[in-house]
């Protein structure tokens, strides 16, 4: 992959090189992946197989026989004196550094104390942490002693925990004492507590392991927060644990990591991601897509509860041997030059955020990104929602000063690492594109009704349709823990022979891919993928609310923000405090980032005569796309469309 290695200078060459090895890539992908799994990862014994299996079953495994460990991959082969990690908390001044050779000894210090607590290989531990260190390094851990993590990011609610919690069977949650963020406090430990009391199968939890942010091993003070048999401080455990613990020789296809993420319907699917395949697609793409070179300090400020911040936080960049920059905090906390400041303070080479946080940034003007030296900078990465033009030319003309690569990665916690996206100093850049796919992904545009690939563009020269790749790669997710028919229905029945994204897509004359958006009931709020199902639920969970419908409206910071319709239960009334108490419902059931924009309460909600509510006639509403709501007549009730419009318009 030396292709990459080559910052500035655009060349046409470049460009040629990367169709050819891309199409060598798709002819050939055993030979092209079995090349890159030996160059990329050491593994502990060969693999026979590059590929087997498919789609049509969802039985894909990659690099067969292969036995490797992604901790002794992302840690013991670097040199232990180059930093690892820098990690930034909600304080500007709360810095920790650690080299290669001090988080490898505590890793297996912590990989010590989970076996000592009964931690077994498959065994799934759930971590509820802030981002700190040592939540990398409790993933890194998990790893190296063949436990499974289910990474539950500390914005969701007890009650969302507990869901998670139980579906994972877990035996071990590990978290911490306290989150800080914007200068406020959040009792993470409290909240584990609640989440507890709320399970079903709390019998199933063995033991809550607590990190203490301020832990003191002089002081004999009783920790901040209520302590139960079942409970382990972590601190003075590890501390007595031997710095060393020997990496399991994990099979290529043994489970590393399961993830939650929202549908169209039902609960969260728990995606599994396993070893071998998955550590060489987070190795490789981070190194392609980001042009990391020795010494490069790579900042990702995505969090580890996401996938962004399990692939190009943690495994990415340590695979890779690179510093990986770590963040606590807010763009905006103390100040809105939180970012730059970094940037300046750490000399960061490599810069991967969401546009939601770009546009955010750029209506406080470019006064304050210019006031700070940002020439450190190479590469700028976009992740988690299309980016639109405006927010792109920002980010590279006042970020990148017109000098560094914009790269937009498109990809999902299904696919692992990105799948599409252009190459610094070897894809030509259009603001607002993806651009063109990473090596090995077959990426094709279907007719949505046909299921067929568009053969004939539409009358501006494109293509558009749905977004679906052809044939596996080794960083997709290998199944829905426990509901394997659920992963098929989901990704591969709804159009045969593909993997289904979900995604819209508009491809250009030059193959250049526009993502438009979600297909699905899943909205896009600030970078967070959530289901409408979910919300709707969460409000459905007040005893006041008989029904609800919620949709996302396009939102000029967040992408999208969430609206809600709700039809009461017969003797409750609309007012401010019930409105009050659905938000607070939305808050305790999911957490506090899913918070509505709009609560619309209406006496009934558009439906079809079977029952089918239209949701398109209400995105339609809030939208305020009142001359285009098309057919109406289907509806059982059409004159309560008349009635929202006018409730929509008074809010
Ligand atoms: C990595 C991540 C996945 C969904 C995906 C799409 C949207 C992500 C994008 C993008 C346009 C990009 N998405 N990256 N849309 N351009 N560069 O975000 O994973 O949380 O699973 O969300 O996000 O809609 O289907 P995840």
């Amino acid at each position: 992959m030396s292709l990459a290695k080559v910052f500035p200078p655009k060349s046409e060459i470049l460009f040629e090189q990367y169709q050819k090895l891309y199409r060598q890539s798709i002819e050939n992908p055993k030979e092209f992946w079995g090349n890159a799994a030996k160059e990329h990862v050491d593994w502990f014994r060969p693999f026979d197989k590059v590929l087997d299996g498919g789609f049509e079953h969802g039985d894909v495994r990659w690099f067969e026989g292969g036995k490797l460990n992604i901790s002794y991959n992302a840690l013991d082969r670097h040199n232990p004196n180059d930093l690892a990690l820098i990690w930034e908390g909600d304080e500007p001044d709360d810095i920790r550094k650690l080299t290669y050779g001090e988080v490898l000894r505590k890793v297996c210090k912590i990989g010590n104390a989970l076996l000592r607590k009964g931690v077994q290989k498959g065994d799934i531990v759930t971590i509820y942490m802030p981002m700190i260190p040592e939540l990398a390094m409790t993933m890194l851990a998990c790893a190296r002693i063949g436990a499974v993590h289910s990474v539950v990011f500390a914005g969701f609610s007890a009650e969302a925990l507990g869901q998670r919690i139980s579906a994972a069977k877990s035996k071990i949650v590990v978290t911490a004492d306290v989150g800080r963020r914007g200068g406020k406090t959040i009792g993470l430990k409290d909240i584990v507590n609640d989440a507890l009391t709320k399970l079903d199968c709390n019998s199933v939890i063995e033991h809550v392991m607590v990190w203490e942010r301020f832990y003191n091993a002089e002081s004999s003070a009783s920790p901040p927060y209520e302590m139960k048999d079942r409970d382990i401080r972590m601190d003075p455990l590890v501390a007595v644990q031997r710095p060393y613990c020997p990496p399991v020789h994990m099979d290529s296809e043994d489970n590393l990591f399961i993830l939650y993420t929202s549908g169209s319907t039902g609960n969260p699917k728990g995606l599994v991601h396993t070893t071998g395949g998955y550590a060489v697609y987070a190795k490789m793409t981070t190194q392609v897509t980001f042009d990391l070179q020795p010494g490069d300090v790579f900042a990702c400020v995505a969090d580890c509860g996401w996938i962004t911040g399990h692939t190009y936080v943690v495994y990415g960049p340590l695979l890779n041997g690179s510093t990986s920059f770590m963040f606590e905090s807010t763009p905006v906390y103390p100040n809105e030059g939180r970012y730059w400041d970094m940037i300046q303070r750490h000399k960061i080479t490599q810069f991967y955020t969401a546009p939601t946080a770009i546009r955010l940034l750029m209506r406080y003007g470019d006064e304050i990104p210019k006031k700070y030296d940002l020439s450190s900078l190479r590469v700028l990465g976009s992740v988690g929602e299309p980016i639109n033009p405006e927010a792109w030319r920002w980010y590279y003309e006042v970020v990148g000063r017109s000098k560094c690569t914009v790269v937009d990665t498109y990809w999902q916690t299904e696919t692992g690492g990105h799948i599409i996206t252009n190459l610094p100093g070897i894809t030509p850049m259009k603001p607002g594109s993806c651009t063109l796919p990473f090596y090995g992904i077959d990426t094709v545009v279907l007719c949505p009704t046909t299921g067929k690939e568009l053969t004939e563009p539409d009358e501006n020269g494109n293509f558009q349709g749905v977004m679906a790749l052809k044939s596996p790669w080794p960083g997709m997710a290998r199944t829905c823990l426990g509901d394997h028919e659920r992963f098929l229905t989901v990704y591969f029945k709804p159009y045969p022979g593909y993997y289904f994204t979900g995604d819209t897509v508009s491809r250009d004359k030059d193959g250049f891919h526009f993502i438009i958006g979600r297909m699905d009931d899943v909205m896009n709020v600030s970078g967070h993928r959530i289901g409408t199902a979910e919300v709707e639920s969460a409000l459905v969970a007040h005893p006041a609310v008989a029904q609800a419908a919620v949709v996302g409206k396009p939102h000029e910071i967040k992408g999208q923000s969430i609206c809600a319709f709700a039809m009461l239960t017969a003797g409750y009334e609309e007012s401010p405090e019930l409105i009050k108490e659905l938000r607070g419902s939305v808050r305790s059931e999911i957490g506090g980032f899913c918070n509505p924009d709009l609560i619309v309460i209406t006496p009934s909600l558009p439906m079809t005569r079977s029952g089918k509510i239209m949701r398109r006639i209400l995105r339609k509403i809030v939208c305020g796309e009142i001359d285009s709501l098309g057919d109406t007549s289907t509806l059982a009730d059409p004159s309560i469309v008349e009635t929202l419009i006018e409730k929509v318009e008074k809010l």
